[in-house]
């Protein structure tokens, strides 16, 4: 598995943000949460791929929004906020080592946060950043390799994986304030025991949560599964969670 990440630009406090109020980011200490996520990454197998930094996209740490990598395909995404249009080129340069291309264009948009993949159904969120006319060019682009695309409404949050992400092989971590679990048919749903909680990274049988989050954390191992923790409050500032940060190529 090869995860590509970017490092934390200096202008991240500069960063969107849509749900928070706008905090101080100890840069220090976020750049420091990074090194710990990228060895982490690591220590479960993967190989990462670090690009070079982006000084003037404060939120290229956020990799996950620039791309939907699927086994047959990557796609490379038009976010929905224009200040993060410039962060594509780099990750798409590199996808193509691995994958054949395809990519949304204009007008629609939509952001790889909002892109749930499991097995061969692709959940995608229609929020703020993401909407119905890319669900449409998704859904050309995957559909010929055996996908169903599934939109879900978003509500809430800022992204479908802020809101719920796979916890396991047939199960999902979910927010019922923001999402409607009816709509993750034949999967375990499994509730997140604090609000902020569902954006967990799951990496071969490891589900790794961030450390703000005990009682989920508990939950999770309750249930059997194999949890790892990590800090990542810094970055949670900047309304990025732990998918975020990585772009996962099998
Ligand atoms: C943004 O608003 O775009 C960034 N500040 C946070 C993006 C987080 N990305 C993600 O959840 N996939």
């Amino acid at each position: 598995m090869i995860a590509i990440t970017k490092p934390v630009p200096e202008s991240i406090d500069r960063c969107e943000l849509t749900h928070l109020a706008r905090e101080p980011i100890d840069l220090d200490r976020a750049r420091a949460e990074h090194h710990g996520y990228e060895r982490l990454l690591e220590r479960l197998g993967c190989t990462v791929e670090q690009l070079p930094m982006e000084p003037d996209n404060p939120d290229s740490v956020f990799v996950e929004d620039t791309a939907i990598v699927l086994p047959e395909i990557a796609i490379v995404t038009r976010p929905g906020a224009e200040s993060r249009r410039g962060e594509v080129a780099s990750v798409a340069a590199v996808l193509r080592k691995y994958r054949s291309l395809a990519e949304i264009t204009e007008p629609a948009t939509i952001d790889g946060g909002d892109v749930l993949v499991i097995g061969k159904r692709i959940f995608v969120g229609i929020s703020s950043r993401t909407d119905r006319d890319a669900v449409h060019q998704l859904k050309n682009i995957a559909a010929p390799f055996g996908y169903a695309i599934e939109p879900v409404p978003v509500d809430g949050c800022l992204h479908l994986k802020s809101a719920v992400t796979r916890c396991g092989e047939r199960a999902v971590l979910l927010n019922d304030e923001w999402v409607d679990r009816r709509c993750f048919t034949r999967l375990e749903v499994i509730a997140v025991a604090e609000p902020q909680a569902a954006n967990v990274l799951l990496i071969g049988d490891h589900v790794v949560v961030a450390s703000a989050f005990p009682r989920t954390r508990q939950r999770l191992a309750d249930r059997g599964f194999n949890v790892e923790t990590i800090d990542a409050g810094e970055l949670a500032k900047a309304e990025g969670a732990l998918t975020c940060c990585s772009v996962l190529v099998d």
